[in-house]
């Protein structure tokens, strides 16, 4: 019988890729999910029933055979081990094993974190002008980043070969879709632009974009960063 997770996330956030790689092994029926809604703007994820789950008070977390796993990099590589036949990574020993373990902590350690911090630049402090010195930062990275993931999608269709996208890919496309600034930052680089759209035309995502009610939209505190984005 197919296992069954649960994943506790919330629309359009980290807990996306993971539910799109769960919607991606749903489709071939090597498992069942549901999925529990943690309702951010209410700050359900700082409750004490929810911190008991996942003491960062964060999304995603995804329960595996009872146990809550937290952190988006973790869950996408338990998930390719315990779905060895899924694709989601290259077996130890293969080839492109290297270029897998490279590219799925570049995008964890690197564009994750930049993201959060483009997006939490005002919550997790609140003095607005570190808010901006911190996003005027942030956009650097981003703009290095996404130089470097173009390059090294000149080489493949997908991160790390031709065949299929693994689960670095459902991440990192996910997080292309946060909103509609952080795409036309990524779209600017005409390989990533492709890959994106790609990424965005299988049917799972599909089943995401619908389900989570994700809309490309430029933020209004984003718009005055529109201007100088390729300026950096
Ligand atoms: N390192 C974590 C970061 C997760 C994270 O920052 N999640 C955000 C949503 S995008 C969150 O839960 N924010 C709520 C909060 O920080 O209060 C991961 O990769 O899973």
């Amino acid at each position: 019988m197919a296992p069954t997770y649960t994943l506790y996330g919330w629309g359009n956030t980290a807990s996306t890729g993971i539910h799109w790689i769960l919607a991606e092994l749903a489709a071939s029926s090597e498992v069942t999910y549901e999925f529990v809604d943690v309702d951010l703007p209410h700050k359900q994820q700082k409750e004490a029933a929810y911190l008991d789950i996942n003491p960062k008070g964060r999304v995603p977390t995804l329960i595996v055979d009872g146990k809550p796993v937290t952190e988006t990099g973790a869950i996408g590589l338990l998930l390719s081990e315990l779905h060895p036949k899924s694709g989601l990574a290259p077996a130890p020993g293969t080839p492109s094993r290297a270029k897998f373990l490279e590219t799925h902590t570049y995008v964890v350690n690197s564009l994750l974190p930049a993201l959060r911090d483009w997006m939490y630049a005002d919550k997790d402090q609140t003095n607005p002008e570190y808010a901006h010195g911190i996003r005027l930062l942030t956009l650097q990275r981003l703009n290095s980043i996404y130089a470097l993931l173009d390059a090294q999608l000149a080489q493949s269709k997908y991160l790390v070969s031709d065949d299929e996208p693994t689960e670095v890919d459902f991440i990192m496309t996910a997080t292309l879709s946060w909103d509609g600034f952080i795409d036309i930052l990524s779209g600017q680089h005409p390989n990533l632009k492709k890959y994106t759209e790609t990424m965005r035309s299988r049917p799972a995502w599909k089943y995401i974009e619908k389900k989570e009610g994700i809309v490309l939209k430029v933020q209004p505190w984003e718009e005055q960063y529109l201007t100088i984005k390729g300026n950096l």
